[in-house]
């Protein structure tokens, strides 16, 4: 009858146990190594979230750290899981860690490119299209004062000319408004003309207003008549604006090579 274990048996237990050990460490490492990497990708998620926010309520971002969304727009200043502070590049639109090697993706070592990265701007859209009773007739007209279309995108969007007030040059206008197009026939939401139908193609006319996400455009004083249904402007609450094909006269301030105007999204022309 045997009350216990020989120090033999324990010692081949205890040699057991190490060896499982020893096998389960990378595994435990790798483990720990990916939850960080998750970690800071849900950081810089809730991240890019409050910087959406913080950019359609108070403009560009221009901090490189996320200090001035604390409070407003993050309950903490979160530090990555590597206990270094996440970094915004306003300029390309990115918020990120420098991930394990807590090194700058240029730093040049062979670490040099496990930052992990988000994108928070979001796609340059026209998201709002209002027509404006410029001369409070109520009607869609030009009586006196022009009535103006004000097109709203969600980014703001980068200029020709460098006079900030002034959207594009004579020659860039007419290519600008050869992209953004009015649908005004709901029977056929298909059919559309180019805006240029029906507003006013002088170049001094258009401007840039707010923080340079609005397009303001008078209407033309001869428009065009709808060929199959006569209406000579639009109506307000039923015709559409988007932009159709080539959108690349339409982008983004901060990101002009990779944030084109994404088309063929129409928007109901509301009136203000
Ligand atoms: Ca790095
Ligand atoms: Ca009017």
């Amino acid at each position: 009858m045997r009350k216990g274990f020989t120090l033999i048996e324990l010692l081949v237990v205890i040699t057991i146990i190490a060896i499982l050990a020893g096998a389960a460490l990378p595994y435990v490492q790798n483990y720990v190594a990916e939850s960080r990497i998750a970690k800071a990708k849900s950081d810089l998620d809730e991240i890019s979230r409050a910087l959406v926010i913080y950019e359609s309520r108070e403009g560009d971002y221009n901090k490189k750290t996320v200090e001035d969304l604390t409070g407003r727009y993050l309950d903490r200043s979160p530090i990555d899981p590597w206990g270094v502070p996440y970094v915004v590049a306003t300029e390309s639109g990115i918020v990120y860690s420098l991930g394990p090697d807590r090194k700058d993706a240029d730093s040049g070592d062979e670490y040099a490119f496990d930052n992990i990265e988000v994108s928070y701007v979001p796609p340059l859209a026209l998201v709002s299209v209002k027509w404006v009773d410029k001369n409070k007739s109520g009607a869609v007209d030009t009586q006196n004062v022009q009535d103006e279309l004000h097109l709203t995108f969600s980014r703001k969007l980068a200029l020709v000319s460098t006079n900030d007030q002034e959207l594009v040059s004579a020659a860039n206008l007419g290519n600008l408004l050869a992209r953004i197009w009015i649908s005004r026939d709901p029977a056929d939401l298909a059919a559309s003309e180019p805006l240029s139908v029906v507003v006013d193609p002088a170049e001094t006319n258009a401007k840039i207003v707010g923080a340079s996400r609005t397009i303001v455009l008078p209407l033309s004083e001869t428009p065009t008549p709808n060929a199959t249904t006569g209406v000579k402007y639009f109506v307000a609450g039923q015709d559409k604006v988007g932009v159709k094909g080539g959108h690349d006269m339409i982008k983004d301030n901060a990101k002009p090579e990779q944030n084109a105007c994404i088309s063929d999204q129409l928007v109901v022309i509301l009136a203000q």
